[in-house]
């Protein structure tokens, strides 16, 4: 590198000095003597062990327990996952720089398979794995000084490893460094990572693994903690207006890079890979490679659901990998107004627009017949409602219900206004499946709304009934009214 690419001569004296000063704290916490003895505490996600306050080394005995259970992965599938703890992704081990880690991998008795760890925070012989190898019912000890902090991530590598990781065998070690890190209102636990089953996404039943679709890299999920659904609904995230959060994201693979976004939240910081040395500010979207992490840290300005997802989208909103944090509390008008107007936009030159100072509403033309009403109605779908229910009016299995053949929607066309005017954030069921997310008070105009739901029970076999602006009209329930009340 030219070392005028630095910006600064300042700049290039901090690097080399962080360099040698990273040696030195390797040497130190190799030399760091060992006070006492501690049990680390082990948590599933999305919870994360509380922090260190400790100010000297300790050893911490760890025991993971490798369990093959069935479990849920979707909806109505079912799937024998391989766990380091019971559920996917593996417990959360929190440490400090320095510590000596006394490991203990217990392969439980009832389990089919051998299996080992990696941990990606070791610096030894396959993280680990070389001295992990462990039949069913037995137990390997092996332990490590841990020399870098960093949030890392732990798999199973035993051979075909594409299978041990393929069914779950990952997870995540934090080891802190000596200084801590800085105290934050929540901290959350989020794993990505890709599944290889037999049958085709949704489809049901005991799904067995695809060893060919794994070394095809063709995923049928891709899902955060374990399960399409797994931080949706009744078990999103929380947080309160004003509240600090911080986000352990891993990626356990076996293949795919996550694009780790949250939608309608920038990330304050975010250290990079999950190194703590270099953290920077203000990003939209993380990368998250397989086997590698990332901390993103930020404040929540105003309330509402936002959506964590891998931001190649088809994967967050076709195969799962979608999450959701919800944060309640005063809204903020300054930060975030909410919808003010809904306009038509006319190019330039398109017609003379007043210009009184007053801001014109101008309206969506009013159609002349139901089949005018349905095709204005698709473009009121495609530019509003399809990111959740999808183009398909499917929806997507435990976060939005579907629109197509919905016995709530076909059940009561005055309920379906009062939906979409005003908005829906209650358990419901839709065709016998329980829901419970945001469903957003739309403001758009009676003639759009009556257009969009004329469309929707025109498809997707639906009852074929037309809504008319006057009937939106008359049954609207009012947005403003119902977003104060939060
Ligand atoms: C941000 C995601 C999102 C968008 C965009 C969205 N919805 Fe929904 N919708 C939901 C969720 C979530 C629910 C279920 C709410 C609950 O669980 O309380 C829902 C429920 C519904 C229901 C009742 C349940 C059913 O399946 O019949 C209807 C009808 C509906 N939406 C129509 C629409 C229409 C029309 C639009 C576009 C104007 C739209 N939605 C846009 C998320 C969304
Ligand atoms: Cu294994």
């Amino acid at each position: 590198m030219r070392p005028g690419s630095f910006g600064s001569g300042v700049a290039v004296v901090a690097m080399l000095a962080a360099g040698a000063a990273l040696g030195a704290s390797r040497e130190a916490n190799r030399a760091d003597p060992i006070v006492g003895e501690e049990t680390a505490v082990l948590t599933d996600a999305p919870n994360v062990p509380p922090p260190i306050h400790r100010n000297h080394a300790t050893r911490v005995v760890v025991h993971l327990e490798v369990k093959e259970v069935e479990g849920q992965l979707a909806d109505g599938v079912r799937y024998v996952f391989w766990t380091f703890g019971g559920r996917v992704p593996g417990k959360f081990i929190r440490i400090r720089e320095g510590d000596e880690v006394e490991f203990h991998l217990d392969n439980h008795p009832d389990n089919k398979n051998p299996h080992n760890i990696d941990l990606h925070a070791v610096n030894g012989p396959g993280g680990g794995a070389a001295a992990s190898l462990t039949a069913p019912g037995h137990s390997s000890v092996f332990s490590f000084k841990a020399l870098n902090p960093g949030l890392f991530v732990y798999h199973c590598a035993t051979a075909p490893v594409a299978m041990h990781v393929g069914n779950g065998m990952y997870g995540m070690i934090l080891v802190e460094p000596k200084e801590g890190l800085s105290k934050v209102d929540h901290e959350y636990y989020l794993m990505q990572s890709d599944f290889y089953t037999q049958g085709k996404n949704g489809e049901k039943g005991l799904q067995p693994f695809s060893m060919e679709k794994v070394i095809d890299e063709k995923p049928e999920y891709i899902v955060f903690n374990g399960a399409v659904g797994s931080t949706t609904g009744d078990k999103a995230l929380t947080a309160k207006v004003g509240d600090t959060v911080r986000l352990f994201v891993g990626d356990g693979g076996p293949n795919v890079v996550s694009s780790f976004h949250a939608i309608g939240q920038i990330f304050d910081t975010v250290y990079p890979e999950g190194a703590m040395s270099a953290p920077t500010h203000n990003v939209q979207t993380t990368t998250v490679p397989a086997g590698g992490a990332a901390i993103a840290e930020f404040r929540m300005s105003v309330p509402g659901t936002f959506i964590l997802v891998d931001h190649s989208l088809e994967r967050a909103f076709n195969r799962g990998a979608l999450a959701q944090l919800k944060v309640t509390g005063p809204e903020d008008k300054l930060v975030y107004s909410g919808k003010q107007f809904d306009l038509v936009y006319q190019p330039e030159g398109a017609g003379a627009r007043a210009a009184t100072g007053e801001r014109q509403v101008v309206l969506a033309p009013a159609a002349r017949s139901k089949e005018e009403r349905i095709k204005l109605g698709a473009e009121v779908f495609a530019n509003n409602c399809q990111a959740c229910h999808q183009q398909d009016g499917q929806g997507v299995p435990d976060a939005f219900p579907p629109l197509a053949g919905s016995d709530y929607l076909n059940g009561d066309k005055i309920r379906a206004i009062k939906t979409v005017t005003g908005g829906l954030e209650q358990p419901l069921t839709v065709n016998g499946k329980g829901f419970n997310g945001v469903m957003p008070a739309w403001t758009l105009s009676d003639e759009d709304i009556a257009n969009v739901l004329t469309f929707v029970y025109s498809k997707w076999d639906n009852s074929g009934q037309e809504v008319t602006p006057q009937e939106v009209k008359l049954h609207r329930v009012t947005a403003g009214a119902k977003e104060t009340k939060e």
